[in-house]
């Protein structure tokens, strides 16, 4: 069975909750605050890994759970941080939020590591809410939760060369002789059910080639099973069309037009690839009569060209050459612009989360700001105490200023959080309804 996609439940650690407690002195009746933070709940991490090579054990196991953090102790002691949970894939694994589609991660390289589910912050302690004019102070945050999602893992072979025919073209054939790999090969069709991926070793380069199942006319549409492979082929360097000259019915040219066709209507981008034209079977002798006319077309299509034997092995070294040279080319040129791209689209994501916004939902106004919402979770606000360094906190970050631009009256509702508000103009202020 191949077994190229796999659907988890991950959830971060949540935070420990901060600690309320007071230093015990002798002769001291009740000494000053002395709650320690809680421990930062540990992170789901996935990190490809070399030495994997399929999604398979995600079908057995699907929940991920990483360490909580401690609570906060006594005596200003911090409790300790949950361990981060690393969950490892193989190199070429996708990871997709199942809820908003959105790609989070595209784990090419051996190592490469994502953090899918951040663990919750530790509540702080009462220590740190001592003021001059507060100091007892008898609340302490509560331990962030820790993220948790769905994710939706998919697989994709890494091939540098993607092999393309009709089925019986002889893909199998050619990747045995120029790989270490050894597919099945049969006289009938449809003899490869799932890609087979090779590695080619030459003398200052190594790389990859995927055979992947015969296409035939519809396979867009899951006709025959090439189609549902296709995406396998899509971060090659190069394609290379195998094409049976000795196939009476499907003749290279048409065969060729066929699997143009069925890419299109895949996806219009993989024609965008460089392609190079195998013409095989050329040792035998119905083929070798139609080397010129099929030379003559080959020389209009504009595409570089080989004429090959898989099964006797005759200019499989020209051919290596031309795959080797497309390989090259890419591996200089491509990744660096991805990672920047990635990174200006991260930072540009952050930016946007750290502008507080506010929205009006139906009759209720809601406030978009991760500090504030999260600091909201974490307090209890009906401790009065609690509450006010809330406001504060609200005052300085600009909150006030941005409900009264907004002109919210008097009598409609603010979420922040999980809790609601009414806001109170005349004393520029917050109440908690619920
Ligand atoms: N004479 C000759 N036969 C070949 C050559 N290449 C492949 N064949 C034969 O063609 C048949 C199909 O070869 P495969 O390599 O299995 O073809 P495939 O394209 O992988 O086929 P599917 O996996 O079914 O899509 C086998 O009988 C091979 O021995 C060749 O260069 N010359
Ligand atoms: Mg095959």
């Amino acid at each position: 069975m191949f077994i190229d996609r796999a659907k988890i439940y991950v959830k971060a650690g949540d935070g420990g909750n901060g600690c309320i407690a007071f230093r015990r002195e002798k002769f001291v009746p009740k000494g000053g605050p002395a709650g320690g933070d809680g421990g930062k709940g540990g992170d789901v991490i996935i990190e490809a890994d070399e030495n994997l090579d399929t999604l398979l054990d995600f079908h057995y196991k699907r929940h991920y759970y990483a360490e909580r953090g401690e609570h906060g102790k006594g005596k200003n002691q911090k409790g300790k941080d949950g361990k981060d949970l690393v969950i490892k894939v193989p190199v070429g694994t996708l990871i997709f939020d199942v809820e908003t589609g959105e790609l989070l991660a595209d784990l090419v390289s051996h190592g490469q590591r994502v953090v899918v589910a951040k663990g919750g912050k530790g509540g702080r302690g009462n220590a740190h809410f001592a003021t001059s004019t507060r100091q007892t102070p008898y609340f302490a945050e509560k331990g962030e939760k820790g993220e948790e999602r769905w994710l939706y893992l998919e697989l994709k072979l890494l091939a540098d060369v993607g092999l393309l025919g009709l089925p019986n073209a002889g893909k199998s054939t050619l990747l045995s002789r120029i790989s270490n790999a050894t597919p099945e090969i049969a006289p009938y069709p449809f003899t490869t059910k799932t890609p087979n991926l090779g590695v080619v070793e030459r003398e200052d380069i190594t790389f990859t080639v995927a055979d992947i199942p015969g296409l035939i006319e519809g396979a867009h549409e899951n006709k025959g099973m090439g189609d549902e492979f296709l995406r396998h082929i899509e971060r090659t360097s190069v394609l290379v069309f195998v094409l049976d000259a000795a196939d009476m019915i499907n003749p290279p040219q048409r065969a060729y037009e066929i699997l143009k066709k069925e890419l299109y209507l895949y996806s219009p981008k993989l024609l965008e690839k460089p392609r190079i034209i195998a013409i095989n079977k050329i040792d035998l002798p119905e083929a070798q009569e139609r080397i010129p006319e099929i030379e003559e077309w080959l020389k209009n299509e504009g595409v570089p060209y080989v004429f090959i034997s898989a099964k006797e092995g005759i200019n499989i070294d020209k051919l290596l050459e031309l795959m080797e040279k497309y390989v090259k080319e890419k591996k200089e040129s491509i990744p660096v612009v991805e990672i920047e791209k990635e990174i200006e689209e991260l930072k540009q994501e952050n930016k946007k989360q750290e502008i507080p916004e506010i929205i009006k939902e139906g009759d209720l106004w809601i406030l978009k700001d991760k500090k504030t919402e999260s600091l909201a979770n974490k307090l209890d606000l009906y401790n009065p105490q609690a509450f006010s360094y809330f406001l504060n906190y609200a005052k300085r970050r600009g909150i006030i200023k941005l409900i009264n631009r907004a002109k919210i009256k008097d009598d409609e509702e603010i979420k922040i959080g999980n809790y609601v508000f009414k806001y109170n103009s005349k004393n520029n202020s917050l109440e908690l309804i619920e």
